[in-house]
């Protein structure tokens, strides 16, 4: 059975849940959703980031202990995720003893294998990106994302020997040419990997910092964060057990933005090498939501909040908007016009009116009852039919890009279709006509296959939705495969897809119209 094994970034403990992790976290639960629905085991993990400078430096801002600070914001995350209906399979924190285990058993292992050496390092440290920084990366002394200047520390600390690894690296891109993925990082990978690649600082005195995971060999430091923290989407399905390691690890597909390449793309291949383990299958490297008055910011009051935004406007049509404004790869603005203007054209009216006016026909003509539909075809039912199957085609293809914008534009040209489809039939000037009452319910019976092709395939994108519209349609998954997870994950669901047509019996009933998606106000703007 194939395999795809699903991770989102450990979101810092800093920071309260907002638009960047929820675009994340989406597309993760899309991603996850469809390959479930294609017939695939899927294992999809998220987590929080815990130790490290930063976490210790909000702590005490918040005058407490950084495990008590960091067991409340890491809650924050999970119950955010809960709320808003992430599928994750396993939630990791890298506080948890068993993930702490692994840190220092992979340090051993590098540290025995001569891959982690005692030394001498004076340089540029910014602390909010817990790193040291070269000259030339400074822009005018700043750190370029925190714009301030960077700390000049001296100290002895440990390294691992990634520059050894550098020749294995570039040849590992190079073969492997969807290894990172869109194209632009792995070119921008390739081209920093050009330079000379350093060693890696990866421990911190505890002199000057306790918050972290002690090195096996030497307890007076612990480990650098991102040491830490990258080992978990390996620690985590350990932890888990059975073949969990073997089976999901080289299926792993991570997905990150383009802040946090350098690590994903340098410093974790790298160190899988020197632990001797395999490279992931995916890195999958999205840009950055932007809004329009500015870079978002406690400061700015201008944090986009996951759970706001689905009380407002509902969690299906959050995700629409995050899945169809953004293309992966490319930073994308966010605005609340854009949102409503989105969920207003192609939700209320494309989607939602098209559902209402079938089940109203159906309704109102038929008292629900589908009618059966017979041989012969007109040219604009096979064109709908059609229409439908090629935008499934299309939407497999997108998907296995990422290109999750073009997938959904791919199902809204059939939805467009498909309201075109009732112009053309006109089914209430038809029923005028008793002559040509068989045909009406021949008509609807069509586009009560639209819906029904719709719930199969807006289900990974939009699930509240697809839910609804089976309900609606009185479609049962029924002879569901249901295929046991072997972490005790969400068991499989393989959703049979009966031919176009066949499936809707004799004095099958369906619900009357639900309006799914409200027209919404925009809000006035001085
Ligand atoms: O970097 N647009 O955690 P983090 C799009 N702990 N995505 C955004 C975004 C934005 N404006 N802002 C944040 C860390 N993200 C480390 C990761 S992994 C082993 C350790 C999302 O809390 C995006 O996924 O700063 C980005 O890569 C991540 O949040 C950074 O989260």
């Amino acid at each position: 059975m194939e395999r795809i094994y699903i991770t989102t970034p450990l979101y810092y403990v800093n920071a309260e849940p907002h638009l960047g992790h929820t675009y994340t976290t989406v597309v993760a639960d899309t991603l996850k959703r469809y390959y479930q629905s294609i017939g695939c085991e899927t294992f999809l993990l998220t987590g929080t980031d815990e130790h490290g400078d930063k976490i210790a430096q909000a702590a005490q801002a918040s005058g407490m202990d950084p495990k008590a600070y960091a067991d409340r914001v890491s809650r924050l995350f999970r119950s955010t995720w809960d709320t808003c209906g992430i599928a994750y399979d396993y939630f990791i924190r890298t506080t948890d003893s068993y993930h702490k285990e692994f840190v220092q058993k992979i340090l051993q292992k590098i540290y025995d294998a001569g891959d982690i050496y005692f030394g001498e390092y004076g340089g540029f440290y910014c602390y909010g990106c817990e790193r040291f920084y070269t000259e030339k990366e400074l822009v005018d002394g700043k750190c370029p994302d925190h714009q301030k200047e960077p700390d000049y520390i001296s100290e002895k600390n440990y390294f691992f020997r990634m520059s050894r690894y550098r020749d294995q690296l570039i040849d590992a891109i190079e073969s492997r040419t969807d290894l990172i993925r869109p194209e632009r990082y792995r070119t921008e990978v390739l081209a920093f990997l050009r330079e000379p690649l350093e060693d890696l600082c990866i421990s911190r005195p505890i002199s000057r910092l306790q918050w972290g995971i002690p090195l096996p060999f030497d307890t007076n430091y612990v480990t650098y964060v991102w040491f830490d923290a990258l080992l978990n989407y390996v620690s985590a399905l350990e932890h888990c057990g059975g073949d969990a390691v073997q089976n999901l690890w080289p299926k792993a597909n991570h997905l990150i933005a383009k802040d946090i390449l350098k690590p994903h793309a340098v410093y974790w291949p790298t160190m899988l090498m020197a632990a001797g383990l395999p490279l992931y299958e995916h890195l999958n490297v999205h840009g950055y939501w932007v809004m329009d008055s500015g870079k978002m910011s406690k400061s700015l009051g201008n944090v986009v909040r996951p759970l706001e935004m689905k009380d407002r406007f509902g969690m299906d049509a959050f995700r629409y908007f995050l899945l169809r404004e953004m293309a992966f790869g490319q930073d994308a603005k966010f605005s609340l016009e854009a949102l409503i203007t989105r969920i207003n054209a192609d939700l209320a009216n494309n989607l939602g009116n098209l559902v209402s006016r079938i089940l109203a026909m159906q309704q109102k003509y038929f008292d629900g009852v589908v009618h059966p539909l017979g041989p012969e075809w007109a040219k604009e039912d096979q064109d709908l039919k059609n229409k439908f199957a090629h935008a499934e085609i299309e939407l497999t293809g997108y998907m296995a890009d990422l290109q999750f914008h073009r997938a959904l534009e791919a199902v809204w040209s059939a939805i467009d279709h498909a309201n075109r489809y009732i112009v053309q039939t006109a089914p209430y000037t038809l029923y005028k006509d008793e002559a040509n009452r068989s045909r009406v319910g021949e008509v609807l019976h069509h586009l009560l296959e639209v819906l029904r092709t719709l719930s199969r395939l807006l289900g990974p994108f939009m699930p509240d939705t697809a839910r609804d519209l089976k309900t609606l349609l009185g479609v049962v998954d029924s002879g569901l495969e249901q295929v046991p997870s072997s972490m005790g994950g969400n068991s499989l669901l393989r959703i049979p897809n009966q031919e176009w047509g066949k499936y809707f019996q004799s004095g099958h009933v369906v619900q009357g119209p639900k309006i799914l998606f409200p027209r919404i106000e925009m809000p006035v703007t001085e």
